[in-house]
């Protein structure tokens, strides 16, 4: 018998192959393979998308998710908003984007208020009252901000910060430039529409009562040469109507508020209760300030709503002048003439808004006047003959600045400030004084006699203040 031996062959004789790997069941099995991990794949992105991972199509997801928790799209969202003095709270709020804005304004100062937001404007919200006003739909961040005068200035913004958008709220609007300012060349030659105003200090009139009757108005004026702008007025003139009278006597102001916004008067010369005798006066109302003066001497007054800063750049303020008793040590003396200068800061501005608010918050003034009319005494001179003799009344109603009052070539011989004489009659003792300080809201007089016949500026000495336009002139002549 023999053995085979090589390779298979004969039927029968030959033991059975092995079934090799693969062949038609090998091919099935890998198919399930690929199945299951397709399937796995899938389940694996799923539980990526739910996790919020990865791609543009999560952040939809979510985004949209978040929105439909609060307000979707054209939703109205409603808040409710108190003024409290000079601040709106909240003063920001939150919305998504694309929807509507209704605010509840409730008013608990005690002078108007708006709020300008979005291109609406509520109209003036009177102390007490409350209104609700659609803002309309937001799809970016916005500014809003109450636009009575200077309160935007004090603090009165309110934003609404819109959320799916990447932009940012903007700052609580802009500052506007200043405008240009006339130098000193151009100050001191004469133009076109300048009057002075008249410095001469009348008498004290007869009578123990005095009374007024005064409009309030916001008219545009020349401030500074070859500009104009709005200023707000105590019947009508910027320093508002000198006051003169005699201890004890009684003073009796009504205002007439013809102006767009609240105003009001402070009398320094008074010692009222200011919660009921500074009260505003509303627009289109009138209102009776009463006071006696009982103290002899120079008092500021002025315009006492806020902020006053800003009603005192515009124009709203004056001198309340008290004689001291004639038969009194105290008495004043005789002399040829008496002045009265009211020192202030300029702030020029744009035509129909006057003071720029921002700017005398920032004490960002342009120039300096006597009588609210830079270097008018430069352009108008004061005319003296040797000899002559002059009182010359001070007043400083700032806002913020101080007057070093000093005249050029001449010395002071009597010096009256706050209530007390600070020299008199000095040159009979061989002495005098150069300048007097009267800080902001001070009043003084000096006495002084011209002995030679000159050019005497009279200036604040704070230079940068004279060369401002707190400079003007004394003309001597024999
Ligand atoms: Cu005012």
């Amino acid at each position: 018998m023999s053995i085979p031996i090589g390779p298979a062959g004969g039927a029968g004789s030959n033991p059975a192959p092995k079934k090799p790997l693969g062949g038609d069941n090998g091919v099935e099995w890998a198919s399930w393979v690929l199945v299951g991990l397709a399937i796995a794949t899938v389940v694996m992105l799923a539980i990526l998308a739910s996790s919020g991972f990865g791609s543009t199509g999560q952040t939809t997801t979510q985004a949209s998710t978040s929105s439909g928790q609060t307000v979707t799209d054209g939703d109205t969202v409603t808040h409710q908003v108190d003024i409290e003095g000079m601040l709106f709270t909240p003063n920001t709020v939150e919305i998504p984007a694309g929807s509507t804005l209704v605010l509840e304004i409730t008013n608990n100062d005690s002078q108007n208020h708006d709020l300008a937001l979005n291109g609406i404007n509520t109209g003036l919200i009177p102390p007490g009252e409350t209104v609700t006003r659609d803002f309309g739909i937001f799809n970016e961040s916005t500014a809003g901000w109450c636009t009575v005068a200077g309160h935007k200035a004090m603090g009165m913004t309110f934003d609404v910060t819109v959320t799916g958008t990447t932009g940012a709220a903007p700052a609580g609007g802009t500052n506007p430039a200043a405008v240009d300012v006339p130098g000193v060349g151009a100050r001191s030659v004469d133009h076109e529409g300048f009057t002075p105003v008249n410095p001469v200090l009348a008498p004290a009139p007869t009578g123990t009562v005095h009374e007024y009757s005064w409009d309030i108005t916001e008219e545009v004026r020349q401030v500074a040469p070859g500009h104009e702008q709005v200023v707000w007025l105590f019947d009508g003139q910027a320093p508002g109507p000198t006051l003169r009278g005699r201890l004890g006597d009684t003073f009796r102001i009504t205002l007439h508020n013809k102006g767009t916004m609240d105003h009001s008067i402070d009398f320094h010369a008074g010692e009222v209760n200011p919660d009921t005798n500074m009260a505003q006066t509303p627009v289109g109302e009138s209102l009776t300030y009463e006071f006696v003066a009982n103290r002899y001497g120079i008092w500021m007054y002025h315009c006492a709503t806020a902020p006053m800063s800003l009603h005192i750049a515009n124009g709203m303020f004056g001198a309340v002048i008290i004689d001291p008793p004639a038969d009194s040590a105290e008495s004043l003396s005789e002399v040829d003439e008496e002045y009265l200068l009211v020192a202030s800061e300029m702030f020029l501005g744009e035509t129909e808004i006057g003071a720029d608010a921002q700017r005398v918050n920032d004490r960002d003034y342009d120039l300096t006047a006597f009588n609210f009319y830079p270097n008018q005494y430069d352009l108008a001179p004061i005319e003296h003959k040797v000899g002559d003799t002059v009182r010359v009344w001070l007043m400083n109603v700032g806002p913020d600045q101080s007057l070093s009052f000093h005249v050029v070539g001449e010395v002071f011989d009597t010096v009256f400030s706050e209530g007390r004489y600070l020299i008199r009659d000095a040159g009979t003792r061989g002495t005098g004084s150069q300048a007097v300080n009267v800080s902001v809201a001070q009043g003084a007089f000096i006495e002084l006699t011209f002995n030679a016949p000159g050019n005497y500026a009279f200036v604040n000495h704070q230079m940068t203040d004279a060369e401002k336009g707190q400079h003007g002139f004394f003309t001597v002549t024999d």
